[in-house]
């Protein structure tokens, strides 16, 4: 019998921590050696020349998820596993819904059902739109269940809570040991330059960005971690699109506060004149908060290189440019206003961040690994992802440091019919995927079986304990 099922031979192994020219012994899907030479057992892959870096973990994406209208986001589990194999990720962490006036119970059940398909593994975010009584009482239920971590929207109808409802979702998520991750731009800001925009006849898809600028993103981060300090729980803010934000979340930081902060490759690569394209084809790079400005990239990645900034995630969230589920869903002919927001991102995440990160300089390797894979699962609680470890889960991408490849939408795997990052010019590339040991991508290929994905339930971790300081040492959340 082989010592191994598959040995990776001869690549240069990067971890969050180090770097190392190493051999991965794999076995029953988990890591079992690594070691500077190991024999020949099971399969060989020859990695001389390529990185060995663990799979990517994306924490943000919106996969076949249910709409309060009805609708289902167009990648399913199993083309969105295809398109995070091909770019280098193996596990994920999406959203199950909760609409206002229901329960959170049947709509979970369905996403369940349809999470079975997945070819990545998986774990949930909770969506929680509407904190009333019944709907706190089914949260130790989901929590119990493995999933540890709720999304609010301080905007977005009809999604948006108010303060009050953000108050009761950070103290159950107190008591159940749960992670509170929110969308904060300020919901009457928004509404209200939107009247005025409209008003002044200013429609086309540029407007959306001057819709909601950094201030009204700022203002709503600001008052995310004030209320998260009042009530004594851990929050992650989400998507932070410039450093003025970023800014923020390093004051909050440098109180003590237990607040992190995630950025996506679109407040990156984009920016707000990419929505001022002809016609309806800005709307193609239409997400929340709205790309900004070019100068922002650059003091974006200072943000993440001083550690205010601890993931990047991809916001995944695929509308088509065509078709009746897309980005034209309500018609063409509408106003910044009614077109959906979300722009698809699982496969080019981990390339655009090693091309502008590491290959530029900006970054390295292992700041890449952290930022994409080890801080992701720790802040979540996912156990054995994100590293190379003895004993870890046997998540591999290999990485080609100098292939230069032009970014198009065949690349991506995905079920939509546009990438926003066309024609980027790329130099860093996956070349393999393995997922638990087994071999999900080569060379751009993408072979699973749907359904061999794992959902991962996630336990109680003492990273989001509260810190024990509480105002007048009265604590609210008894
Ligand atoms: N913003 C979100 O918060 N979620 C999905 C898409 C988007 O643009
Ligand atoms: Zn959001
Ligand atoms: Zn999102």
């Amino acid at each position: 019998m082989s010592e191994f099922d598959l040995v990776i031979r001869g690549g240069t192994v990067v971890t969050a921590a180090d770097t190392m020219r190493a051999d991965v012994g794999i076995r029953g899907g988990k890591v079992a050696a690594l070691a500077d030479s190991l024999p020949e057992s099971g399969r060989t892959i020859d990695a001389a020349g390529l990185l060995v870096m663990p799979g990517g973990v994306d924490t943000h994406c919106h996969i076949e998820q249910l709409e309060a209208n009805g609708s289902v986001h167009e990648d399913s589990f199993v083309t969105a596993s295809a398109s995070a194999f091909a770019g280098g990720t193996t596990s994920a962490i999406c959203f199950s819904s909760q609409f206002k006036g229901h329960p959170i119970g049947p709509t979970l059940d369905d996403y369940r059902r349809r999470a079975r398909a997945s070819m990545m593994d998986v774990s949930f975010h909770q969506i929680i739109t509407d904190p009333t009584d019944a709907v706190l009482k089914e949260l130790p239920g989901i929590v119990a269940a493995g999933i540890r971590s709720f999304k609010v929207f301080m905007t977005y109808d009809p999604l948006h809570v108010n303060d009050a409802e953000v108050l009761r979702v950070l103290a159950a998520a107190k008591k159940l040991g749960a992670m509170v991750t929110v969308h904060c731009e300020n919901y009457a800001a928004i509404g209200f330059l939107t009247e005025a925009l409209l008003a002044a006849g200013h429609t086309a898809p540029k407007y959306h960005a001057w819709s909601r600028p950094p201030v009204v993103e700022r203002e709503a981060t600001y008052r995310a971690m004030a209320l998260a300090e009042l009530i004594d729980t851990p929050i992650q803010v989400f998507h932070v699109s410039s450093a003025e934000v970023a800014e923020e979340i390093a004051r909050a930081k440098a109180r003590g506060l237990k607040v992190w902060g995630e950025t996506c490759p679109q407040y990156l690569a984009l920016t707000a004149a990419h929505m001022d394209r002809p016609g309806f084809e800005g709307a193609k790079f239409m997400c929340s908060p709205a790309p900004r400005e070019e100068a922002e990239h650059e003091r974006m990645w200072g943000m993440i290189r001083r550690g205010v900034l601890d993931v990047i995630s991809s916001d995944h969230c695929g509308f088509s440019y065509e078709g009746s589920a897309g980005k034209g869903q309500n018609g063409r002919d509408v106003t910044f206003r009614d077109i959906p927001n979300g722009i698809p991102g699982l496969a080019a995440r981990l390339p655009i961040v090693f091309s502008e990160g590491v290959s530029k300089g900006r970054i390295t390797a292992n700041e890449f690994v952290s930022l994409t894979a080890t801080n992701p699962a720790k802040l979540f609680g996912l156990a054995g992802k994100g590293t190379i470890a003895i004993g870890a889960d046997a998540d591999v991408t290999l990485w080609d440091p100098a292939k230069q490849v032009t970014l198009t939408n065949a690349l991506m795997h995905h079920a939509i019919d546009y990438t926003p990052y066309e024609g980027m010019a790329i130099t860093g590339w996956p070349v393999a995927t393995i997922r638990r040991g087994e071999v999900v991508m080569q060379d751009g290929k993408v072979q699973a079986a749907p359904g061999s994905g794992r959902f991962l339930a996630r336990g109680p971790y003492p990273l989001i304990a509260p810190r024990g300081i509480v105002a007048n040492g009265f604590d609210p959340v008894s």
